[in-house]
């Protein structure tokens, strides 16, 4: 058994309607909760913070720039991401972190792809990040001999010290893609566990899908190489 100090890490921008309840929900399953937020403009740092999470801030950069701050700034040696907008079941975080503490994983997937989604499918919005998703799972699969079912499900556990040698670099949310092939190249463990997506059950997604196609395919080509 790995040192198992589980920090739970919740990027947030304008997430005042569910940041409290996502909190108080992970708490159980986390040492410590550490919330990195985007200079939101309504409550939810002082939300936060009276769910006692301790709180710090992005550098106005986007979700990637906010994981990444992360790493130096938790002190457990599991993190685990979870968004703040209900899109993950907390009660998931066990089971995510299961196979790094029994030292069977170094990084640990929530997949959709095994779990189900209800906010991959049904629009054109949907569709274009549903199949953008399967073509670069499909690539990463082949370019490392692995059959991994989900490439961008941004609730995922990792260790700390593998997450500090990655060198991410995405300040967007093509952190989690990022994260995946960066950890393969370098020969660490991924693996997955079922776990659905709900749909967002407050507020708005930040991701324009079709203004980010770029940064998508950038990030893809030069990390698949
Ligand atoms: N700290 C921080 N969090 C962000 C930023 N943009 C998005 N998030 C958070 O990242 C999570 C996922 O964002 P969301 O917009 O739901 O993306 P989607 O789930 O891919 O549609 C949510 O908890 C957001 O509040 C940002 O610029 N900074
Ligand atoms: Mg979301």
């Amino acid at each position: 058994m790995l040192s198992t100090r589980v920090t739970v890490v919740i990027p947030t921008r304008d997430e005042e309607g569910l940041i409290g309840e996502i909190i108080d929900t992970a708490r159980p399953y986390a040492d410590e909760v550490l919330v990195v937020d985007g200079h939101s403009r309504d409550r939810t740092r002082e939300i936060a913070t009276a769910h006692e999470a301790r709180v710090i801030l992005d550098q106005g950069k986007g979700k990637g720039n906010a994981l990444r701050l992360s790493i130096a700034e938790a002190t457990g040696d599991i993190l685990v991401f979870i968004d703040a907008d209900g899109s993950h079941d907390p009660h998931d975080i066990p089971a995510l972190v299961a196979p790094i503490k029994a030292d069977q994983a170094d990084m640990v997937v929530g997949s959709r792809g095994r779990g189900g989604s209800d906010e991959l499918h049904g629009t054109i919005d949907q569709f274009i990040r549903y199949v953008g998703s399967q073509l670069i799972m499909l690539a990463i699969n082949y370019r490392w001999h692995v059959r991994l079912t989900d490439s961008q499900n941004g609730f995922r556990a990792i260790r700390r010290d593998v997450a500090a040698q990655l060198g991410w670099t995405s300040n967007l949310t093509t952190i989690e893609q990022e994260m995946t092939m960066r950890a393969l190249k370098r020969g660490f463990r991924v693996t997955e566990i079922a776990s659905h997506e709900y749909e967002r059950r407050w507020g708005a997604s930040k991701v324009v899908v079709w203004k980010l196609w770029f940064a998508y395919g950038w990030s893809f080509l030069r990390n698949i190489f």
